[in-house]
């Protein structure tokens, strides 16, 4: 580590503030141009630290940048993970707010749900299906802190990932009988195709980004508990959003599932 205790909370605070009141910052790396990747975390892990206390739940955790599509739209070359909260969640066919909002993006992902706890190091795929329940659609949206949605690793680990809000929806099904690398994936913004692709484009198979996020929080000496709602990460580059657009996400053999930015 690299920055002191009273860095992390200030930069955790204005990162937080940002997100609570939509608008953006610069990169906190060109203040910190030596923070490190424990540093990251640790802010990302105050930010958490402070919904808690003002009694926020943790209802899920999320793996991103994990797709070739997604690393080329931002420039960068490894998965990153965070959590997410409860007032994150907005039910199918719901409505999302964009006064809430910098500038937001959606993204179609492959939801898992697992039955049993996942702990790395040494977690694989084969692990990672047979602890998981069901897979779900899910689209995520994301709205970068920074100016201009430009960012490098350590800035956006810091700032949980960009997370914002994310939307579950369509057909829980098991995993046994589908093959998650050809699942097709369509996101249609007002009626159109905008982003089309298949599971494989996540890591070569999307249950791989699960067991890289189980072999992350292992190195931590902490694990995914059964019953963990996870978003495996953008199948395709992410697509911005403005007030009066509706996003619709489907996937093969598993549904689709809708909102609508108002
Ligand atoms: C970082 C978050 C990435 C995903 O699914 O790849 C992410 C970003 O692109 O702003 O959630
Ligand atoms: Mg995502």
């Amino acid at each position: 580590m690299k920055l002191n205790q009273q860095t992390i909370e200030q930069l955790a605070e204005h990162l937080e503030n940002a997100e609570l009141q939509a608008f953006e910052v610069v990169k906190i790396t060109e203040a910190h141009p030596d923070m490190d990747w424990d540093d990251a975390y640790a802010i990302q892990a105050e930010i958490l630290r402070r919904k808690l206390a003002r009694g926020n739940r943790v209802v899920g955790l999320k793996a991103g940048l994990t797709s070739r599509g997604k690393m080329k739209q931002m420039g960068v070359d490894t998965p990153v993970f965070g959590w997410l909260v409860d007032y994150f969640s907005v039910p199918d066919g719901g409505e999302i707010k964009t006064s809430e909002l910098i500038h937001p993006k959606v993204e179609p992902e492959i939801v898992f749900v697992t039955k049993r706890a996942l702990k790395g190091p040494g977690c694989h795929i084969g692990a990672v299906l047979a602890a998981t329940d069901f897979v779900m659609p899910g689209i995520e949206i994301i709205d970068s802190r920074y100016k201009d949605f430009k960012f490098d690793l350590k800035s956006v680990i810091a700032d949980n990932c960009s997370s914002t809000r994310f939307v579950l929806g369509g057909q829980a099904a098991p995993v046994a009988g589908l093959d998650l690398r050809t699942l097709g994936v369509v996101l249609e913004k007002n009626g159109e195709p905008v982003a089309v692709g298949a599971g494989a484009a996540v890591l070569g198979h999307p249950a791989a980004a699960i067991a890289a996020l189980a072999n992350h929080l292992g190195a931590r000496g902490e694990e995914i508990p059964a019953g963990t709602m996870i978003l495996s990460g953008g199948v395709t580059e992410a697509v911005s959003v403005q007030a009066g657009d509706s996003v619709n996400l489907r996937i093969q053999s598993l549904g689709s599932v809708s909102t609508r930015f108002i």
